[in-house]
């Protein structure tokens, strides 16, 4: 009887433990954490690292969504998008960003373009954050062609979307040349131009939010990439250059990140090398606490194992 106490226990305690720190998924490779914030509960969509263990690139097919109401313990929702979701898209399920914005849930997300060669954007839009979701246009937002600033098949990567409380929503996206143009209302075109921002050693994952009336524009830097910052008084800058939020990944030499506020605090979500058998292409998504400092700057955040302290949230639907 004792026996079977301690078993029950020690299987109970695992399961926490598996949830509790990071990485965050210690069942499967994860990379680009997408977050979203949405009644009291902290989404998080990460793209599916399949590759063998010898694999010499990525393999990507889609991206699972998970939730939580304390940081703490995770709920799987599998997998409610794949390159499938888009007909035109012929593989490579990797960076995405996810809004809502009345009552829909808009998913920006960097896929192989089937007959344009290169890299594109497109958007899914489902009326829950777990899906289904749909191909909103169908067709791509952003193809390779639309943009000659670079001539590498991967400049037009890594969407960040960010709506406004004047309701303007805008689309950052870019590898090596930061681009960016504002949405229409409806989320699924341009509206205007497609511009380009200079910004300090930019490689990839720019990611836009607003804490406090400070616009931040935070990104993957140099190669190895770490995660540095500006910020603006504006959605479309002046950037000012402000530092390093996050140093370079021991093995793998890309970062991706996302960051929200949550439940009174604010989070980084990343990516690093930690799940056993992890590397450059078997990534793994964690979490950390961020803090801001008294003249909005951002605290260094150091990774740790031990992930972010418990925060239950009184609202979580
Ligand atoms: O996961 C594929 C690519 O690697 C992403 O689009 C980049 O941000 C980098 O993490």
């Amino acid at each position: 009887m004792l026996k079977k106490t301690l078993v029950a226990a020690s299987l109970a305690a695992a399961s926490i433990l598996a949830h509790a720190a990071n990485p965050l998924f210690p069942n499967i490779y994860t990379a680009d954490p997408a977050a979203l914030v949405d009644n009291g509960r902290v989404y998080l969509y990460v793209g599916k690292d399949d590759a063998a263990a010898d694999a010499k690139d990525y393999l990507m097919k889609e991206w699972r969504v998970y939730s939580t109401c304390d940081m703490k313990n995770w709920k799987e929702h599998g997998a409610p998008l794949s390159v499938q979701t888009f007909g035109w898209a012929r593989a490579d399920a990797w960076a995405s960003d996810i809004t809502k914005r009345n009552g829909k849930y808009y998913f920006y997300s960097t896929v192989d373009h089937a007959t344009i060669p290169g890299k594109a954007i497109g958007v899914a839009v489902s009326d829950s954050p777990t899906g289904p979701f749909r191909d909103a246009r169908g067709s791509a937002l952003i193809t390779n062609d639309m943009t000659k600033e670079s001539d590498i098949p991967w400049d037009d990567i890594d969407p960040t979307v960010f709506v406004d409380d004047d309701g303007q929503a805008y689309l950052y996206w870019g590898n090596r040349v930061l681009k960016w143009a504002k949405l229409k209302p409806n989320m699924i075109e341009l509206d205007g131009p497609i511009h380009t921002q200079g910004i300090d050693n930019f490689t990839e994952a720019a990611y836009l939010h607003k804490h406090k009336g400070t616009y931040y524009l935070s990104y993957s830097r140099e190669f190895p990439e770490e995660t540095a910052y500006a910020t603006g008084p504006s959605a479309t800058g002046p950037w000012t250059y402000r530092g390093v939020i996050m140093k370079k990944n021991a093995v793998v030499k890309t970062i991706h990140h996302a960051i929200v506020d949550f439940n009174g605090k604010s989070y980084i979500f990343y990516h690093n090398d930690k799940l056993p058998g992890g590397g450059e292409w078997r990534r793994s998504a964690a979490v950390e606490e961020l803090h801001y400092n008294a003249d909005r700057t951002i605290a260094f955040v150091p990774q740790t194992a031990e992930g972010p302290a418990a925060n239950p949230s009184p609202n979580c639907r």
